[in-house]
């Protein structure tokens, strides 16, 4: 029975969007050139959301459980379970403020992990329109929704050990569209790089809220393998941005960052025993904020990981940085 419920049942692929897909589906998230969603369509959660031009092949992220899935909706969110993983989507601030907006949309999709029984939080994405550009109050969009994200974590109870790994980029369109994965007993594991501060002790400098979020979150499936959220990652050192004006430096140093996290003496740390190097990771996404720098991302990268990787001209949540990573392991 339990391997009916194994975190190998649930799988990740991008593939070309299409209109309609095979059951077990968790949920879809297609990455385009429009706004859509979130609705429950074809059986299962769906959004799509602005994050490239004419030049990006549009794809679609497919979460695919073993057992079959329950949909739902509730307070604008869309979410889907097959009783181990819900996987939900939603959107915030298109037409309000993005603070509170954020705090609510966060609020109410821990109402659903809540309602639902899937109390471990494992992976959120999160898509900010304008997230560089000022927020008309001295500070910038995403400082904007770090405070509304640290209001619904510290009014959710959620303290900082338990904030499960993240992405935070731009996008073109739709305010703040956000997804995320959490289990049902599955209790995650949240790893921190030692190359760089926890991203919820950033010093005041760089937001009136730390970001809230794990370098990476582990999922062990019972007796078996497991599978590792690589966050967003970037040229962070300490919590420093290194290497300013330099793409593929950046590059360089965000898989230096990945490679020393996923290594085998920081799973260790945790009591992990997997030694991980970055051929290792799958649904590996580049986000470039400048397409020009794409063909320079595009040869670091295929270097370390092979072929199969997205990459995403959108913009990145601090000024001097010019790309984020994420990726799944194995
Ligand atoms: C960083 O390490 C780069 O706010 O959820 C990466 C991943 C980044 C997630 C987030 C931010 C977030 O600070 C930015």
């Amino acid at each position: 029975m339990i391997s009916a419920f194994s975190v190998a049942d649930l799988e990740c692929r991008l593939e070309p969007p299409a209109g309609v897909r095979d059951g077990g589906v968790l949920g879809a998230v297609e990455y385009c050139d429009r706004v859509a969603g979130p609705i429950v369509r074809d059986g299962h959660p769906f959004m799509a959301m602005p994050m490239g031009d004419e030049d990006m092949p549009p794809f679609a992220e497919v979460w695919r459980a073993g057992a079959s899935v329950v949909t739902g909706q509730h307070r604008g969110l869309a979410y889907a379970c097959d009783g181990e993983h819900l996987f939900l989507c939603g959107r915030a601030g298109e037409d309000s403020d993005l603070l509170t907006a954020t705090e609510e949309a966060y609020l109410a999709a821990f109402e659903v992990v809540r309602l639902l029984g899937y109390p471990h939080l494992a992976r959120m994405w999160n898509m900010v329109h304008r997230i560089n550009e000022p927020d008309g109050r001295g500070g910038d969009v995403y400082g904007r929704f770090c405070q509304g994200r640290a209001m619904a974590f510290e009014r959710g109870g959620v303290p900082a050990e338990m904030l499960p790994a993240a992405t935070c980029v731009g996008s073109h369109g739709g305010g703040v569209a956000f997804y995320m994965l959490a289990t049902r007993t599955t209790r995650p594991v949240h790893i921190e790089n030692p190359r760089q501060t926890p991203a919820y002790r950033y010093p005041p400098k760089y937001g009136v809220r730390a970001p809230s979020f794990a370098r990476a979150t582990y999922l062990a499936e019972p007796g078996g393998t497991g599978r590792l959220f690589v966050s967003g990652t970037a040229s962070i050192v300490g919590s420093e941005t290194v290497h300013i004006g330099d793409m593929a430096r950046q590059t360089t140093t965000t898989l230096e960052n990945i490679a020393v996290l996923v290594g085998r003496e920081n799973l260790l740390r945790y009591g992990i025993d997997a030694d991980l190097s970055l051929r290792d990771l799958d649904g590996v996404k580049v986000y470039v904020k400048h397409k020009a720098d794409i063909p320079v991302a595009r040869r670091i990268c295929e270097e370390a990981f092979g072929p199969g990787v997205a990459y995403v001209n959108v913009d990145i949540c601090r000024d001097d940085l010019l790309v984020e990573i994420e990726a799944v392991a194995p």
